[in-house]
């Protein structure tokens, strides 16, 4: 049984008694009902329409946040109610709805329209939600909609094509290419794509655009390996994040930060990037946002001292996730890829196995230059991951096949906006879908 069914069925019981059934010291501390009466009719409503709604947490929430319009007592008083139903420990209730609030005041949101997703999304990660169907259902719709101008490119033309066409010929299939072309595919691999799909196509009968699309959809998931199950390792687990300016590192840092804290883990970021004063200014403002730990040393302080320091740091106060920003360029003398290697030797001798995992971190919309700064980072480095950013507001979203294909390194996240919730995990099945179905 479901997380939430096993909660349903406990709330069921427990909210038996008619409506009209006097309130009892149980059902609401007496104090609170004494003071504020009518306030407490929410309680009876709330639980009651729980128990008849769906076991959800969207839709729970829907219930949950009926007629607040805005952050304050009455939500969090709400909130509580919730996590107490769900029988989170009272204590981490409270460091929820605390951490929440506090969060929103730093970030000056107030109204519930601001918020609410980001609400849904730290209930799912503290809640371990996040396999779910609902929230499966919510990222594959933000995939979808994040997705929109390069499904616009892609989708919309392949679907012209097929009521088009009455049979896939060479001239079909020439089209077909230039398709996947223009949506940043990349010319090398749209040959292999295409090449994989014409053989299934083969036994189709003549014109059945669902069946050929549902092909593409397949041999479209199936370029993207899944990345091996790997055993964390024992605490601290260090992230070193790279890739050129302005792709997006520190922002996605911030958001892997508010990941991990949302899932109760223990976080230090550390500012490696000494290059500009801001960058380290920057990151300090989301290490506050996200509750996390905050390390840096003064602007042009030598980036991998401040690496082997951090790692100090972390091992002392016991952080379990360590993430590492790095600058994107360096003063003309001083080459990026040397640097690199060096923050990465001197982690690995401060601490055996460190960076644990090497994540490039790419732009969509620079389109094909993502080959290029994989082929030059992948060339010096090894790259364990890539998480590849801003893939909202871009149609050339189909580079993240080219990626994919030629280089065969796993993508772990991608960025779907700027917001903390806005980085979600990538899985190849449901990128295809979204991008064709
Ligand atoms: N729309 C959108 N914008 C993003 C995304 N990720 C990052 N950004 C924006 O991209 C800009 C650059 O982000 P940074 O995180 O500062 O990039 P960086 O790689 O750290 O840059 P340098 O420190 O200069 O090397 C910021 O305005 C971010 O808000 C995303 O997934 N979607
Ligand atoms: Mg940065």
């Amino acid at each position: 049984m479901g997380f939430f069914s096993k909660i349903k069925k406990l709330w069921q019981k427990e909210s038996s008694p008619p409506e009209t059934a006097p309130r009892t010291a149980r059902d609401e501390p007496a104090s609170v009902a004494a003071a504020h009466p009518d306030d407490q009719q929410w309680k009876i409503r709330l639980r009651k329409s729980l128990a008849l709604a769906e076991p959800r947490l969207s839709v729970w929430l829907e219930h949950l946040l009926q007629g607040i319009d805005k952050k304050g007592e009455p939500l969090w008083e709400r909130l509580s109610f919730l996590l107490e139903a769900l029988e989170v420990p009272d204590s981490e209730a409270r460091k929820f709805v605390s951490s929440f609030s506090a969060w929103l005041d730093d970030m000056g949101y107030v109204h519930l329209e601001e918020f609410r997703s980001e609400l849904q999304y730290r209930m799912a990660l503290a809640l371990d939600l996040e396999d779910e169907e609902d929230e499966r259902d919510r990222l594959f719709l933000k995939l979808s909609q994040g997705l929109s101008k390069t499904k616009d490119q892609l989708s919309r033309r392949i679907d012209q094509l097929l009521s088009t066409s009455s049979k896939y010929d060479d001239a079909f299939w020439e089209e077909l290419e230039e398709i996947l072309i223009m949506a940043d595919v990349g010319y090398q691999t749209t040959s292999e794509l295409l090449a994989r799909l014409r053989p299934s196509v083969a036994n189709l009968e003549q014109g059945d655009p669902q069946k050929f699309k549902e092909l593409l959809m397949q041999e479209m998931a199936a370029v993207f390996p899944t990345p091996p199950k790997k055993i964390s390792p024992p605490p601290p687990e260090v992230l070193l994040i790279i890739g050129v300016n302005g792709v997006g590192k520190t922002t996605t840092i911030a958001k892997l930060a508010y990941r991990y804290r949302m899932k109760g883990k223990k976080v230090l970021v550390v500012a490696g990037d000494t290059f500009r004063a801001a960058a380290i200014e920057q990151l300090g403002i989301w290490s506050r946002r996200t509750g996390s730990g905050f390390f840096a040393r003064d602007r042009g302080a030598d980036p991998a001292s401040v690496a082997y320091e951090a790692l100090d740091r972390a091992a002392a106060e016991n952080y379990e996730t360590v993430l590492v920003d790095t600058a994107g360029r360096l003063h003309t003398k001083v080459d990026l890829m040397q640097e690199l290697k060096k923050i990465k030797s001197v982690m690995a001798k401060k601490m055996p196995g460190a960076p644990h995992k090497t994540i490039l971190v790419l732009d969509a919309t620079t389109g094909q230059n993502a080959l290029s700064q994989t082929e030059l980072f992948g060339k010096e480095i090894n790259i364990d991951e890539i998480i590849m950013t801003k893939l909202d507001g871009t149609a050339k979203g189909g580079v993240i096949a080219s990626i994919a294909l030629q280089y065969k390194i796993p993508i772990t996240f991608i960025g779907l906006g700027e917001k903390m919730e806005d980085l979600r995990p990538f899985d190849g099945q449901s990128f295809a879908k979204a991008l064709l179905g």
